[in-house]
């Protein structure tokens, strides 16, 4: 079986250095290439865990809103407060439809007042936002930028950073960026990524500048063993760092995908959904994200839900799963009934390869 690629399944700037580096395996994200695997995801997940990695995340694509409505419209668009949100901080923000259904759950970056980046997971947040702009109609442009977000993850990302950057890159606090001057470029480097291995993310405008800026980190990192790699399935689990439209979708609120910490239904005035979400604030979700071991072998690909059983009754569903290597266990991410949450509770997983236990665990691994 192979994927067969085209024209609408864009490539990125990155691409050839992808695939110089041997990419075994792509997915698709916001209708481009998302690698999956280099070695393979136990060998990628050791090196992420010990070196430093460069990930093409191009796929991360940009929402921009400009203009003196800008800071108006992404209020609309999520129910955290964004009343204390600095030019130079990133934050996590759960995006939300009028039910309070999760429709993304992007990064937001203010560049300035009037100026900002969403940094999208795998919907097409642009045709809600331009409608929402256009429909209230707010002195905002919206539109998709050609920035390519790279990311450098990994022990010994500092390290490397530094080096292209200086010290003033490595001195950015968790979730901060600054702009930087690289070949007489200046460009966005913040401390955020999607692994727990800590590392940065370089937003690479136009096209010209992804292979030079590729290679001169892979060049400068040469005896850190620095390596392509990308997200990676197994550290991503034991993380908790949830996946849109795998653990989480518009069927769940941000309070199902245990994203309450990053709302503020109360203050968070003008966001759309508002009111469906103070109701279930009030009474709290009926089911929420959990953790979860499955007994047993390494269990297949979880590319569809395997339903969570206590008895005959239907409590859930496991929506991630992969082998670690680290805790020798299955590490998984499922959606699981109040009733059967607690840490401890043992429930019955149908996988494509047969019956496990699965078991409720109190937090993640990492
Ligand atoms: N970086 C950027 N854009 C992205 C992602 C990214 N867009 C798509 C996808 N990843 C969005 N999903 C997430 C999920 C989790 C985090 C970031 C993006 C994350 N969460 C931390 C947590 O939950 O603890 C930190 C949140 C916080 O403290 O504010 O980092 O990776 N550019």
């Amino acid at each position: 079986m192979e994927l067969s690629l085209s024209r609408r399944l864009r490539r990125t700037p990155f691409s050839p250095g992808v695939e110089a580096a041997g990419v075994k395996g792509y997915t698709v994200y916001n209708r481009m290439l998302l690698p999956t695997v280099f070695e393979s995801v136990e060998a990628d997940y050791r090196h992420l865990k010990t070196n430093v990695q460069i990930w093409d995340v191009a796929v991360e694509r940009q929402v921009e809103l400009r203009g003196p409505d800008a800071g108006r419209l992404l209020q609309i668009l999520t129910p955290r407060d964004l009343r204390g949100m600095l030019p130079g901080q990133c934050y996590y923000i759960p995006v939300v439809d009028e039910t309070g259904g999760m429709l993304n759950d992007p990064v937001a970056l203010k560049l300035a007042e009037d100026r900002y980046w969403i940094s999208i997971a795998d919907s097409d947040l642009l045709l809600w936002v331009k409608a929402l702009g256009h429909a209230r109609q707010l002195e905002v442009s919206v539109e998709e930028p050609d920035v390519s977000p790279l990311a450098v993850q990994g022990p010994k990302a500092d390290t490397l950073i530094a080096r292209l950057f200086g010290d003033d890159a490595v001195a950015l606090r968790f979730f901060r960026f600054g702009f930087f001057q690289w070949e007489g470029r200046e460009l966005v480097v913040a401390r955020s990524g999607y692994s727990r291995q800590g590392g940065f993310e370089i937003y690479v405008e136009g096209a010209e500048l992804g292979m030079p800026l590729w290679d001169a980190l892979m060049t400068a990192g040469a005896d850190l063993g620095v390596r392509a790699g990308c997200p990676n399935l197994i550290e991503r689990i034991e993380g908790g760092l949830l996946s849109y439209g795998n653990d989480m979708t518009r069927a769940n609120t941000p309070f199902e995908c245990g994203l309450g910490r990053f709302c503020n239904v109360e203050t968070a005035i003008g966001c759309l959904g508002r009111d469906a979400l103070m109701r279930v604030s009030m009474d709290g979700p009926i089911r929420q994200v959990r953790a979860l071991d499955i007994s047993g072998e390494p269990v297949g690909r979880c590319d569809r839900e395997w339903p969570l059983w206590a008895g005959n009754t239907r409590v859930g569903q496991i929506t991630s799963a992969a082998w670690s290597p680290d805790y020798q266990t299955n590490v998984a991410i499922g959606m699981v009934r109040l009733t059967h949450w607690d840490a401890g509770t043992e429930l019955l997983v149908e996988t494509q390869a047969g019956a496990r236990t699965a078991t409720v665990r109190g937090g993640f691994w990492i």
